[in-house]
């Protein structure tokens, strides 16, 4: 008797929690995860972590690369007649925000954007899709204290060296990281006149290594700057400016490069035998990217549990020296 009533009491807090009253098991769960540039290896590792948390918790996932709105919207598309429930997104343009919501209501598809938030018709945020993204202006501080710091250690004159923002203002997480890292740098006493932009059409390393050309000759002839730091919005924008300024011949010693990522790109760049002018990176977390986002979309989806509004994560700079031990402190 004593045995029934506990277990009815067990059933009962279990209801209340919404344990039986869940919507589909995740046995039936289906998630799509679309990215906007499936080759950069931030993505794919962004990938790796929700594979990790499909095949953890038995269900589906659907990767889909979108690197235009059109192929974005036949993929939201696409996972609605597959009766999937719900998708992670980064999106192509931040601006498809109020399209990319419209869509996912039609389909009935839970939507959780990642790394870009997504903005509406008048450029405000869209309160209404949750987002996990990087604490992006922190993250571009730190990028410009650790150039700041390197300088140092080198022994630089602040006033001969040029610092090269590589710009992709389109983009509000492009433009508060590399606006971090320059607000750092005139902190530190950085001479504003020697900070210079390297605009992005695209942002991807040929674009980068493009935008870099164009202001390592304008400088050559105006400034004759010949020390450089370079920031950008990511790894892969920053190996652009580093191989454009070795293609000129400057000096590895002459340069300090450092992206945000730390991933692959990174990791190669460290693993040549000689340092060349990439300094370090700022390694944030491709597994809460990827695998919390999965986990908080399967708890959106089996318990009703929206994940929250705004979820920003940290990073931590890794150079060739400390490169495993921060890999190590984000579980990677
Ligand atoms: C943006 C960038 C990626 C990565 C991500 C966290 O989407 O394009 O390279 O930095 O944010």
């Amino acid at each position: 008797m004593e045995q029934t009533r506990r277990s009815l009491l067990k059933l009962g807090s279990l209801i209340a929690a919404g344990g039986l009253a869940s919507w589909a098991q995740a046995g039936e769960v289906k998630i799509g995860f679309l990215v906007k540039q499936a080759e950069e290896p931030w993505f794919q590792d962004e990938w790796r972590f929700a594979e990790q948390a499909a095949k953890e918790k038995s269900f589906t996932l659907v990767k889909i690369g979108v690197p235009n709105g059109e192929k974005l919207m036949a993929a939201i598309d696409n996972l609605g007649a597959q009766k999937a429930q719900g998708f992670i997104v980064c999106a192509p343009d931040v601006k498809l925000g109020s399209a990319i919501e419209r869509a996912a209501k039609r389909h009935s598809l839970k939507v959780f954007s990642v790394d870009d938030q997504l903005i509406d018709g008048k450029g405000q945020v869209i309160s209404s899709i949750p987002h996990m993204g990087i604490s992006a202006y922190e993250i571009g501080k730190q990028v410009g204290q650790s150039l700041l710091t390197e300088m140092k250690v080198r022994g630089w004159k602040m006033n001969e060296v040029g610092a090269m923002r590589i710009a992709f203002d389109q983009l509000p997480t492009a433009k508060e990281r590399t606006m971090g890292a320059v607000d750092a740098l005139k902190a530190g006493g950085f001479p504003v006149a020697n900070i210079v932009d390297a605009n992005l059409v695209k942002s991807d390393t040929e674009s980068a290594y493009n935008a870099a050309n164009i202001v390592l000759t304008k400088q050559a002839g105006a400034t004759g700057l010949k020390r450089w730091l370079v920031f950008g919005m990511n790894d892969e924008t920053v190996l652009g400016a580093v191989r454009a300024a070795e293609g000129r011949k400057v000096d590895a010693s002459a340069l300090i490069a450092v992206g945000i990522g730390g991933s692959k790109s990174s990791l190669n760049e460290f693993a040549k035998a000689k340092p060349t002018g990439f300094f370090g990176s700022v390694l944030i977390s491709p597994k809460r990217h990827g695998y919390e986002t999965s986990l908080m979309m399967l708890d959106w989806i089996t318990q009703n549990r929206q994940p929250p509004a705004l979820t920003l994560t940290t990073g931590v700079l890794m150079t060739r020296s400390n490169q495993l031990d921060v890999r190590r402190q984000f579980g990677l």
